[in-house]
């Protein structure tokens, strides 16, 4: 067992990851910005390293810095939360060449997830259902591609192997638009991610985005602890997270379930891992997997009961999962709003102090959160200043739990997106759960 662990992240999960390290015994090492100088993440960890500036480029993501503050501090792990770090393969090699412990997958499935084409491959390999397509890159040759497109049949998208999160990619409708699309796609991507390789797939309509939480250990085991919808969501943002996905059956959950548990197998993961998928006219199909604890882990925890961040934590260190399939046992419904520092018309960051603040309570809500009265938010990172999670018998009793803490809440002094969320609980649309992720956009917002 590790006696101390570096935190290579801010904000909320900072604190939440704090709160598993206490749970273990484990002492903490808060690495922060200048800008974060003050924060309460900061305050509660046993000891602090300021690693730069306020631009996350030069102290969220400077790697040498993060790793010095584990050196200096003789901890003997980092994990590195959500965004920044998380998912650079380079980070983690270089965590471990200097001998420290990186809470998560190794560096070499990190480097194969992030290319897209490459987890697609070997996610078909190992027999999980993925989207029609090229099965591999585009090349230059336009005879060639068209004849693709019409196999697939259209409309297809095409898509960067770099890419991810919804950059570089392009929707096209008819073979007349094809060869510009692709050159396109393939200049935007070679700007964007210095890669150039791009693939074609089927581009889906009215998809839904579910996604299979798995954890795996060191000692070949493997386990899928359920699913969450992530549907609601404007440009790339998830705004709105549930457990489990509405309207899935046990068979459809047990099935995709086995199938993410048996790649993870195959590829020996470890820790915690995301897949996810495109889901349509009941069919699942792979698009990503994410090899990080993810923003929306609460929903996940609170139907099952597991603490992910104490496991990532304890798989990492080399003991064996805690709990078998089996003993995942899912129950009732959970649902997460993402609380934003933004304006709920025009969606703008809106950093500021915040000069009152009240948490909502009552049975079933939980509130993942680093914020207090007169805690400034700062311009330079994410907007995200608390997750509203709450949990339910039943998906119906989850939202007016989740109606009367959005009710309840109050955050003065900036704006934020509660607003929206009350009306999102209140749309029909949400209430029936079955909502595509062009919905929010399409439909729902103005
Ligand atoms: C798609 C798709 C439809 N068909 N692929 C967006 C982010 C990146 N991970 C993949 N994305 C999509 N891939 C096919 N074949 C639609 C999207 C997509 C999307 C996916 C999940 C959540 C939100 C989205 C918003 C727009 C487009």
């Amino acid at each position: 067992m590790i006696d101390k662990l570096v935190i290579a992240n801010r904000g909320e999960i900072a604190l939440r990851i704090q709160r598993a390290c206490r749970d273990l015994g484990i002492r903490t090492v808060a690495v922060h910005s200048v800008a974060d100088h003050d924060a309460k993440y900061v305050r509660l960890a046993d000891e602090s390293v300021c690693i730069g500036p306020p631009a996350a480029s030069e102290s969220y993501l400077n790697i040498p810095a993060v790793i010095a503050a584990a050196e200096v501090t003789d901890a003997g792990a980092i994990h590195p939360g959500y965004g920044f770090l998380a998912e650079n393969a380079d980070f983690a090699e270089r965590v471990e060449q200097s001998g420290f412990i990186f809470v998560g997958p190794r560096a070499e499935t990190i480097r194969l997830m992030g290319d897209k084409i490459a987890a697609i491959r070997a996610m078909k390999q190992a027999g999980v259902p993925c989207v029609p397509g090229s099965d591999g890159p585009l090349g230059d040759d336009d005879r060639a591609n068209l004849a693709v497109a019409n196999d697939i049949g259209y409309p297809v998208i095409i898509k960067a192997a770099g890419g991810g999160g919804g950059k570089g990619m392009r929707v096209v409708h008819t073979e007349a638009t094809l060869r510009n699309a692709i050159s396109l796609t393939r200049a935007e991507a070679d700007a964007s991610f210095n890669n150039s390789t791009v693939y074609m797939e089927k581009y889906l309509e009215r998809p839904r985005h579910i996604e299979v939480q798995v954890m795996a250990d060191q000692h070949g085991n493997a386990v899928y602890v359920g699913d969450r919808d992530c549907s609601m969501q404007r440009r790339h943002q998830k705004v709105v997270e549930e457990a489990p996905a509405p309207g899935i059956t046990e068979d459809q959950r047990r099935q995709i379930g086995k199938r993410c548990v048996e790649a993870c197998k195959k590829y020996q993961y470890r820790g915690a891992g995301t897949f996810e998928f495109l889901y349509q006219d009941g069919e699942f199909y792979f698009m990503e997997m994410n090899t990080r604890i993810q923003v929306e882990h609460p929903v996940t925890e609170m139907v099952t009961g597991i603490d992910l961040v104490k496991e990532q934590l304890t798989i990492s260190f080399g003991e064996p999962l805690s709990f078998s399939q089996d003993e995942v046992v899912t129950r009732g419904h959970a649902i997460e709003c993402r609380i934003n520092a933004e304006d709920p018309d025009n969606f703008m960051p809106s950093p500021g102090r915040i000069v009152q603040y009240h948490q909502p309570g009552g049975p079933g809500v939980r509130v993942d959160s680093h914020v207090y009265n007169n805690y400034v938010v700062p311009p330079y990172y994410d907007s995200l200043i608390a997750k509203l999670i709450v949990h339910g018998s039943q998906r119906s009793e989850a939202i007016a739990r989740m109606r009367s803490a959005l009710y309840e809440m109050v955050v003065d002094g900036i704006k934020t997106n509660i607003p929206l969320h009350r009306r999102i609980l209140s749309d029909g649309g949400f209430q029936r759960g079955d909502v595509t992720i062009h919905y929010l956009e399409q439909t729902f917002v103005r």
